[in-house]
């Protein structure tokens, strides 16, 4: 049985009342008092990167007071709005370089897949005989930090492309340099009286966008996998009914796996339990919310509470003991809202500090004792729960996670017939949909946002793609909507196409494949990137399109420009702040073609979308004669 998004919005109502009892605030209520929003703003004419500002362009006033017209301004917003993005993936990614660099033995991390910090090493060039796993893994770790600032060079991961287009890339000026260097000139370059022309603008938006998915993301998924292991398929549950009444409910929100699976580790240990037994609990329940639910569903199968706007809902259960969080996409409003109950607020990280939060600093280095803190305040917590504000929705569906690029070309081996002498590629896959048994694959990823009916438009969208014998991979917020709704459940192939129906009986799969966090949006482009090399193709050639229909961070821009400049279409249900430039619209529709073979496509309406995205595939398919 799916869960419709009605009956989320019922369940939500119902803990809104909750809310309204002690008094909480809720975004429901927070978004009323900000619309309409600012016209200036939604369109992206203002600009106030200069104290002779802020300027607003309108018919009567076409300039700034520099003589900046309105696609330089929104060109250098959307740039900045881009760099933010890859700021922030890339320093993820940093951190998770640094914890690799203090995995040892008898440390708190260690080296859980080995064999693909072999791999990488080979990649690299790295000499790897006769190494102690540990000394390569500092090394690879040194490595990998120097790409943020090296002096000469392009990102190494982009040998993964297929052949010619990191050349393509170079000769275009998109492929990316040392990842510090490509933010640091996008904001160089949207200083006052730097660059106005669109087509320079939207160049480096790609090149910072391409550091982040070849560079900074790509690394921290590659490196969370050697720390905490390749994800495999594995079973687990969503939504909010994962919380359990009787124990003691923490919830981990944020992104670093580095934090949540420390207090996975903690809390599931014999003495955490015992303790937690002797305070009154039946024992410890761990789910998550966002991102860092993602690293640890598809990685150790801790259920998910729930996405992005679903974060406020856990602490309205009344049963949450602690939220533990480290960086991006929290709401400061978990800070005063949780005074509203019991429940703890941890914040771990310098990068996210908040009012109203218990600092609990966390390091790699002290990592165990943090989380055992943390896990004991939870604990200790659980006797100020008010029994009479707990309630929990009875609501959960069934998922099986965990589909890595490595998973996926395991699970279809031996799919089809005609390829077994090629195991161990994604020529299976490519076999399938040269023959149409599926038409292609859509990439849905990014957020919820209140916008758009939150879920809604995920959901439904992906129905309809399977319906079209289309497979989808998931991953951010999207592959929680994905799963909430039930979606990422094997049986969900009984409302697939014919042709997608039997790939999913014959490898046992679901038709909508969750391939983890936003940072591992690297494994689409690395899968992407197989396919093309197997097939011949180049990447702007397959069947193959990103979708992000509810999208609402910086990260979904550096995202989309990543994925444009990788050669994939790109189709968004929210627009970049660039309608107020006739230019920057046409170079991000059309314009992109000329350099990547990919552009983006703006359409609110979803139905539209979703037609716009069966077509461009059919297309493709045409193109190739398929
Ligand atoms: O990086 S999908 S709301 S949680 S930004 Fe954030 Fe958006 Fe969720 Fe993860 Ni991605
Ligand atoms: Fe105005 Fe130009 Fe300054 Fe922007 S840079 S605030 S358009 S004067």
């Amino acid at each position: 049985k799916m869960t419709t998004v009605e009956e989320m919005e019922a369940a939500t109502n119902r803990l809104l009342e909750t809310g309204a009892k002690v008094g909480a605030d809720a975004w429901q209520f927070r978004v009323k008092n900000q619309t309409p929003h600012c016209k200036f703003g939604e369109q992206g004419v203002c600009c106030r990167i200069c104290a002779m500002g802020p300027c607003r362009i309108t018919p009567k006033a076409p300039r700034g007071i520099c003589g900046c017209d309105a696609h330089g301004i929104v060109g250098r917003n959307f740039l900045k709005f881009t760099a933010g993005g890859a700021a922030t993936h890339s320093d993820h990614g940093r951190e998770i370089c640094h914890t690799l660099y203090c995995a040892a033995e008898d440390g708190n991390y260690k080296v859980k897949d080995p064999e693909k910090l072999l791999r990488i090493a080979k990649e690299w060039g790295v000499e790897t005989e006769g190494k102690d796993i540990y000394d390569l893994a500092h090394e690879m770790a040194e490595i990998g930090l120097m790409e943020y600032g090296k002096p000469f060079g392009y990102q190494r991961f982009l040998d993964r492309m297929p052949e010619g287009q990191k050349e393509k890339l170079i000769e275009n000026e998109i492929a990316p340099r040392a990842i510090d260097r490509e933010v640091s000139t996008s904001l160089h370059m949207a200083h006052m009286g730097c660059s106005s022309l669109p087509e320079a603008l939207v160049k480096q938006s790609l090149r910072a966008g391409m550091a982040d998915g070849w560079g900074g993301s790509m690394m921290g998924t590659e490196f969370s996998d050697v720390l905490f292991g390749t994800p495999k398929p594995i079973d687990t549950e969503a939504n909010l009914g994962v919380m359990v009444a009787e124990n003691v409910n923490i919830v981990v929100h944020g992104h670093d796996p580095s934090l949540s699976e420390m207090i996975c580790e903690y809390a599931d240990s014999p003495e955490m339990i015992a303790y937690a037994k002797e305070m009154g609990a039946k024992g410890i329940t761990v789910s998550g919310v966002c991102c860092t639910s993602n690293e640890v569903a598809m990685r150790r199968g801790i259920p998910m509470a729930g996405n992005f706007l679903q974060q406020e809902n856990v602490v309205l259960t009344g049963a949450c003991e602690a939220i533990v969080v480290d960086v991006q996409c929290i709401f400061p409003a978990l800070g005063p809202l949780s005074k509203c109950f019991h429940t703890k607020f941890v914040t771990t990280s310098p990068i996210a500090q908040m009012p109203d939060s218990e600092f609990i600093r966390f390091n790699a280095e002290t990592a165990g004792e943090n989380a055992k803190a943390i896990v004991k305040m939870a604990i200790e917590n659980f006797k100020n729960r008010k029994p009479e504000l707990v309630h929990i929705p009875d609501m959960k569906a069934k998922a099986t996670v965990g589909y890595s690029v490595e998973a996926i070309v395991k699970t279809l081996d031996g799919v089809t017939n005609s390829q077994v002498d090629e195991t161990g590629t994604t020529k299976p896959l490519l076999e399938c949909i040269t023959s149409g048994v599926i038409r292609g694959a859509v990439a849905m990823v990014g957020c919820n946002n209140p916008k758009i009916r939150p879920d809604y438009a995920h959901i439904e969208l992906m129905k309809k793609l399977i319906a079209n014998d289309i497979v989808v991979i998931a991953s951010g917020c999207s592959a929680q909507a994905a799963a909430k709704a039930g979606l990422m459940d094997k049986s969900a192939k009984d409302i697939c196409g014919a042709g997608l129906k039997r790939v999913c009986e014959l490898a046992d799969i679901p038709p909508v494949l969750h391939m983890g966090s936003c940072v591992d949006i690297s494994r689409m482009m690395i899968l992407a990137a197989e396919l093309a090399k197997d097939s011949g193709l180049q990447i702007n050639q397959l069947p193959v399109v990103g979708c992000a229909p509810e999208w609402m961070s910086e990260k979904a821009v550096s995202i989309g420009n990543y994925v444009v400049g990788t050669g994939i279409d790109t189709f968004l249900g929210v627009d970049p702040y660039v309608s107020g430039s006739s230019e920057m619209c046409e170079l991000l529709t059309e314009g992109t073609r000329k350099w990547t073979g990919a552009a983006y496509t703006v359409e609110t309406d979803i139905e539209k979308l979703t037609d716009l995205m069966i077509e461009r595939i059919e297309e493709k398919r045409t193109a190739l004669g398929i």
